[in-house]
This record gives structure tokens, C-alpha cells and sequence, in this order.
């Protein structure tokens, strides 16, 4: 260190007393290194200005365009890989340069034709799929191969071409030692390895996050750049591999104890097969919460639809998602399948090719025709591949709609519009004449709530009629929460019930209601800062602030309100309002698949939620980092404490007899889908019942 340390003291007191001579020096070191290493520096250079390309012909977002920090990753990967190229002689390293060069030049022209096909970059978890990739083939062939993913072989022709003057040059003759080249290697992991650390202390935890979760693919080729991006995603695609190669027998054994113990028998209620043979009309509500649900602002309803739903039909007062960090798609896991998000990654991303037994594949069975639309990009969330898992007889996605900027708000297009787009192909879907299960996917309700001006007119302020000083009647404003997160959510929240109105008449006004049952859920919670709720709940007028904590109208809103408050709304309605009430008993996103199952007469066997008209009250809800929450107490299992939601007084008994369960159903539901067990289930019974045919 010391030496090292010296080394830069000296260099500087040189540069100082003569810095032209320094100058000259190092731009002669320079130029005798590019001289040295041409045929390295081609290949480097060449293959970054290959990844640069391919961002500039797919991502076209000003953000892309000016972001250095793609460059640098991809810089430290190509030369991380080079530099193993010195251990090689000089006369047989062009092999080794071409080799990669070619190799990474793939990487771009495989990411070009893809993205012009799925608007979104490849993995390499899509080759287990042949399916998939079968109809990729030849539709690559026929419609997608353009001449830009061809200008990517720039790279190794002039590699070839730089190579051939070289070699002409007598430029190889020159050998080294095998200690000498080591030495090289070494000088250049040395230069990868600062690169990395320099862009590493770039990165935002934002940036971590999503590079951590991979899901969002055109981000992380932004940011982390192509290469990095392909290295992580085969990462990611062997992981669910690697970690369920181990532990299968225990997982198996306490899967047969968990549904050996568990009451697994059929049940009848009031509710049972009333649906049977109807359409459904799932609509996956995006970011609604339940306590926007018939709150007003100077007496204007902030959701005049869904208020209207809700007492015209079965409402789920105290109903919870149950998402991790897949957010949108944990909910579309455990609604279908009634299973939980797994430990770590997303269902989604990381096991899209477990055997899973879902409501679209159920009602299949029974004759339905299962879709799913989402004007989104298909990639998000892997659910191109995913809804087929789920066996969805068919995914619409954004290249199904128009999408325009004019009618975009937010992430992609507009509720209002994605809605009116749907009518017509519900048509075409209704004239197959089969029953059909829809899964509708809003958008525009989404975090960061910050397309105020499209949400069309909705004030959160308080208006105040006055006298003023002569006698005349004024109307004046407190702001409220005018210009807060929570705010703005609201006016989010009134757009996207406005857009469900419209949804409402629309299907009525084409016959698509009949013999259909709307089911509407919040997918998750909003994410809103716990201080806009104190705001919304304390606010005083006077002041225009909240009310002191020792103010005796002051409503407490700790970590315990926040959590019990990110409840969704969940609504089963009809047309003909024959079921209708408040069912307050707590429900979770898992007891969907059960209640519906009752109602439309399907069941999995696997389910694990409850009937909520079978459990009732002695519902629990289970959620992913272990919390749970039933009519009688909120448990918080980080750190071990709880809050009872009555009067009664809970018992050390009922904690320990709730958590444990908590914790089973956790972790054999993290199994079942890790291990595959549905499917490993399934095989070994049908190699039972052959051998029974046999004997
Ligand atoms: C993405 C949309 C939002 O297509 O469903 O996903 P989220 O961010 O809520 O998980
Ligand atoms: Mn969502």
C-alpha cells in the first residue's frame, strides 16, 4: 500500500515541476497502448457500439439516449471477457477476440429481432419452452428479420478486417512469456473491475431493486445495459432450477402431512353452484384500496360506480391482497390458483412452468371459453408466458389495442379508452356461445398518481361557504389534500370508477351483461405516504394542517392503521342484484378462488383459502413476510407483537395455534410451487393407477 502510495506522490510532484514533459508522456503511453492492443480495443469497441445500437433502435426514450451508465456496464463486461484473451499467444488470440466478438454481436442481433416481435428483450428461461419458441421461428423468418439486425456484423467483419491488416503487418510475430501474459490479464481484470465499481456507485436502490427482480426487462437493459441484462437473466432462469434440486423429499412429505391434516372435503352452502354456467367478467382493479369507497369531497362521491356495486351486490368489507414483491402478478397468482407468492423472486418470472391448478383452467373443463386483456406490454411480468400457464385460452395485450399518446395516461392506455376497445372484441368472444371467464387488467390507477390534468375535474379541497366583511356570501377553498400523493389518488381513483361506469353501460348497452357476474377486486394497495393519511384524517381547516396529537378529535394512524387500512375492495354483482350485503368477516386474495368455486361449481383440491360463507368468522389472512390478521387481531410476526381488533382479549394459545398455521401454510405453499409438486403429485398417481390397470 505503502509502495503504491508513494508511486502517486511521486507522479504528482513530477507532474507538478514539469507537467508538458508529463503530458507528452502520457500520450505516448497511450498511443503504445492502443498500438499493443489494437486487436483488443477492436474487439471492446466494436462490441460496445453493438450494445449502444440496439438500445438506440429499440428503447427510443430521451433517458436512453443521453445514459452513460449502459456504456459502462457493457465496457466492464466485454473487457472483463478480453481480458482472458491475453493469456492466450499472440498469433491464436484473434480466435479468441472473434469468438466473443461474434458471440456478443448475437446477443444484439437475437435482442433486435425479438424486440421487434415482442417489443420487449429475450431470455433465456423462453428456450425450455418449445412451444413457444417453435411458432417464434418461423415467424422470424417470414415477417420480423429486418436489415437493421443485420448492421450488428459490422463488429466482427472490421475485427476480421483490422486482424488481416495486422497480420500482414508481421504485427504477431512479436511473442511473449506466459508470465508477461498473465500480467496482461491481470492489468485488465483490474481496469473491468474499476469500471464496475464505478457504475455500481451509480445506481440508485430503485435501479437495485429491479435489476434484483429482472422482470422489467426494457429497464434494465436502460440502465444496466444488454449484456449485463443477459447475464442476469440466465442467472434468473437457473435459479428456481439450482434451489429446487435439493429438499424435495422433506417437501414432499410435509405436502402429504399439510393435506392429510387439512380438512379438504367439499362443503355446501346457500352460495352453492348459484352461478353455476354463467359468464364472468373478472376485472383486476389496479392500486384501488377500500377507503376511497363512498368517502366524498364537498359531496361529490369519489367512487359513484363502485359505491353503486357495492349495494347492489356482495361486498367484502375487510378483504386483503396478499402480494410480495410481484406486486400486480402475486395478486394474479393467488387469485387464480389460491396459492401464495413464493420466498424469493416472483412466481411469475421464476416459475412460469410449474404445474399449476387454476380457475381458467377449471372452468375450462366445464365448457368455458378463458381470456385474459391487458393493454399493457405482454412481457410485463412475463405474463405472455404465465397466462398460458394459467391456462388462459388466449392473452390480449397491447399489440391487440391502439394505443396512441393521445390515449395514454400514466403507463400505457387509458382505463376510459382500454375499456371502450374491449367492447368489440367481447362481442366477437360472446358469439363463440360458449360461457366465458375475462380477466380485464386496468392500468392507469398506478403509482406515481402524476397525470393530474388527464383525470379530468375532481377537487380534494374543502369548500366553505362564508359571509364576508359586507354581508356578502363568498365560497372559499382550503387546499386539503390538494397537491398531496393521496391526493392526486383519489383523482386517480374517480377517473378509473368513471372509466368502470362507462365499462358498465357500455356492456349493458350491447347485451354482454346477460347471464354474467362481474367479480372486481384491488389488486394491492396504493403505496401512499403514512403522513397524507394522518392529513386525511386529522386535517383541520383553521390552520390549514393537522390537529395536534392531544387534540381530542386527533385519530391516531400508526403502522397497525396503515397496514389494516391497505384493505381492497372485493365485489361479486350481478345484474339482477339477487345477492346482495356486507360481508365483513376478514378475507384474503387465496379465499377468491374457494368462494367463487362454491359459486360457479369448480374446486381445487390444493386451494389454499377458505369458502369465505363456509369459514366465516374464523377466517385468517395470511400474508407473504408472515403477518396475519383475523376478526380478532392483527399479528405482526417481524416483531412478535399484535394489535386485538375488538374487545376480546387474546390469548397466548390463540397467537402461537394462528402463527404456526401462518407459517405451515407458507411454507408448503412456497413448495408446492418451487418443487412442482402439483405436478409431481399428478405423474406418481397416474403411474398408481396404471399399475392398478396393470395388476
Ligand atoms: C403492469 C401493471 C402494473 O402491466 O399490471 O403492475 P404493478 O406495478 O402494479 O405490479
Ligand atoms: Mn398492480
Amino acid at each position: 500500500m505503502k509502495k503504491i502510495w508513494n508511486k502517486i506522490k511521486k507522479y504528482c510532484l513530477d507532474f507538478k515541476n514539469d507537467p508538458k514533459k508529463k503530458l507528452l508522456k502520457i500520450k505516448k503511453r497511450i498511443k503504445d497502448y492502443f498500438h499493443n492492443n489494437l486487436l483488443f480495443v477492436i474487439y471492446v469497441i466494436t462490441c460496445v457500439v453493438n450494445s449502444t445500437l440496439l438500445r438506440f433502435f429499440t428503447l427510443h426514450t430521451v433517458e436512453n439516449y443521453l445514459s452513460i451508465k449502459p456504456i459502462l456496464a457493457d465496457t466492464a463486461i466485454v473487457v472483463l471477457v478480453g481480458a482472458f484473451g491475453y493469456l492466450i499467444k499472440p498469433k491464436k488470440r484473434f480466435i479468441y477476440f472473434m469468438t466473443f466478438d461474434i458471440f456478443f454481436t448475437a446477443i444484439c442481433m437475437i435482442n433486435s429481432i425479438y424486440y421487434t416481435f415482442y417489443t420487449s428483450f429475450a431470455s433465456v428461461s423462453m428456450l425450455s419452452l418449445a412451444q413457444f419458441i417453435a411458432p417464434v421461428g418461423d415467424a422470424v423468418v417470414e415477417n420480423v428479420l429486418q436489415i437493421k439486425d443485420l448492421v450488428y456484423l459490422w463488429g466482427p467483419i472490421c475485427l476480421f478486417f483490422v486482424h488481416w491488416k495486422l497480420k500482414k503487418r508481421n504485427y504477431y510475430e512479436h511473442n511473449l512469456s506466459f508470465k508477461r501474459r498473465k500480467t496482461q490479464t491481470f492489468k485488465h481484470l483490474i481496469l473491468g473491475a474499476v469500471l464496475i465499481t464505478i457504475f455500481t456507485l451509480t445506481l440508485t436502490p430503485l435501479e437495485i431493486g429491479r435489476f434484483a427482480k429482472q422482470w422489467n426487462r426494457e429497464y434494465i437493459v436502460m440502465k444496466f445495459g444488454i449484456y449485463t441484462y443477459q447475464m442476469n437473466d440466465v442467472v434468473k432462469s437457473i435459479e428456481p432450477k439450482v434451489s429446487s434440486l435439493f429438499g424435495l423429499d422433506n417437501a414432499m412429505k410435509s405436502f402429504h402431512e399439510y393435506f392429510e391434516e387439512r380438512d379438504t372435503s367439499q362443503k355446501t352452502n346457500e352460495y352453492t353452484n348459484v352461478f353455476e354456467g354463467k359468464n364472468i367478467i373478472g376485472i383486476h382493479a389496479e392500486s384501488m384500496q377500500s377507503f376511497p369507497i363512498g368517502m366524498t369531497f364537498n359531496g361529490q362521491e369519489v367512487t359513484p360506480t363502485l359505491n353503486k356495486l357495492v349495494s347492489e351486490g356482495l361486498y367484502f368489507d375487510n378483504f386483503y391482497s396478499q402480494v410480495s414483491v410481484g406486486t400486480s402478478s402475486d395478486t394474479e397468482l393467488t387469485l387464480s390458483t389460491s396459492l401464495m407468492p413464493t420466498h424469493s423472486g416472483t412466481a411469475f418470472v421464476s416459475y412460469f412452468d410449474r404445474e399449476y391448478i387454476s380457475i381458467p383452467k377449471l372452468l375450462k373443463e366445464k365448457g368455458y371459453y378463458t381470456f385474459s386483456m391487458h393493454a399493457n406490454n405482454a412481457d410485463f411480468w412475463n405474463r405472455r408466458t404465465m397466462h398460458e400457464s394459467l391456462g388462459y385460452d388466449r392473452f390480449y395485450s397491447k399489440k391487440d389495442f391502439e394505443v396512441t399518446k393521445e390515449n395514454t395516461i400514466g403507463l400505457g392506455l387509458s382505463d376510459k379508452e382500454f375499456f371502450k376497445q374491449v367492447i368489440p372484441k367481447l362481442q366477437d368472444i360472446k358469439e363463440k356461445g360458449q360461457p366465458f371467464y375475462g380477466t380485464f387488467i386496468m392500468l392507469t390507477n398506478h403509482t406515481p398518481f402524476s397525470d393530474v390534468d388527464k383525470y379530468g375535474e375532481f377537487d380534494v379541497d374543502i369548500k366553505e361557504t362564508i359571509t364576508n366583511e359586507n354581508g356578502e356570501t363568498e365560497v372559499i377553498s382550503h387546499p386539503y389534500m390538494e397537491g398531496t400523493k393521496l391526493g392526486n389518488y383519489l383523482k386517480s381513483v374517480h377517473y378509473a370508477d368513471a372509466a368502470l361506469g362507462q365499462f358498465l353501460e357500455d356492456l349493458e348497452a350491447n347485451g354482454l351483461l346477460e347471464n354474467t357476474v362481474i367479480v372486481l377486486y384491488g389488486d394491492h394497495d396504493a403505496r401512499l405516504p403514512k403522513n397524507d393519511y394522518v392529513r386525511l384524517y386529522n386535517y383541520d381547516t383553521t390552520t390549514d394542517s393537522v390537529l395536534s396529537k392531544d387534540d381530542p378529535n386527533y385519530i391516531d394512524f400508526d403502522s397497525y392503521q396503515y397496514e389494516l387500512n391497505r384493505k381492497v375492495p372485493l365485489i361479486i354483482w350481478t345484474p339482477e342484484h339477487e345477492y346482495t350485503g356486507t360481508v365483513h368477516d376478514v378475507m384474503g386474495m387465496y379465499d377468491v378462488m374457494p368462494t367463487l368455486g362454491n359459486m360457479f361449481g369448480f374446486y381445487n383440491p390444493y386451494q389454499l383459502g377458505h369458502d369465505i360463507f363456509d369459514i366465516k368468522e374464523n377466517n385468517i389472512v395470511v400474508f407473504p413476510n408472515g403477518n396475519w390478521v383475523t376478526n380478532k387481531v392483527y399479528y405482526n410476526s417481524q416483531q412478535e407483537e399484535y394489535l386485538p381488533l375488538g374487545s376480546e382479549v387474546i390469548s397466548e394459545e390463540y397467537i402461537k395455534q394462528c402463527d404456526e398455521y401462518a407459517e405451515s401454510l407458507l411454507y408448503t405453499s412456497n413448495n408446492i410451487i418451487v418443487y412442482d409438486l402439483i405436478r409431481l403429485e399428478r405423474e406418481s398417481e397416474e403411474v398408481r393407477a396404471e399399475s392398478e390397470k396393470g395388476s
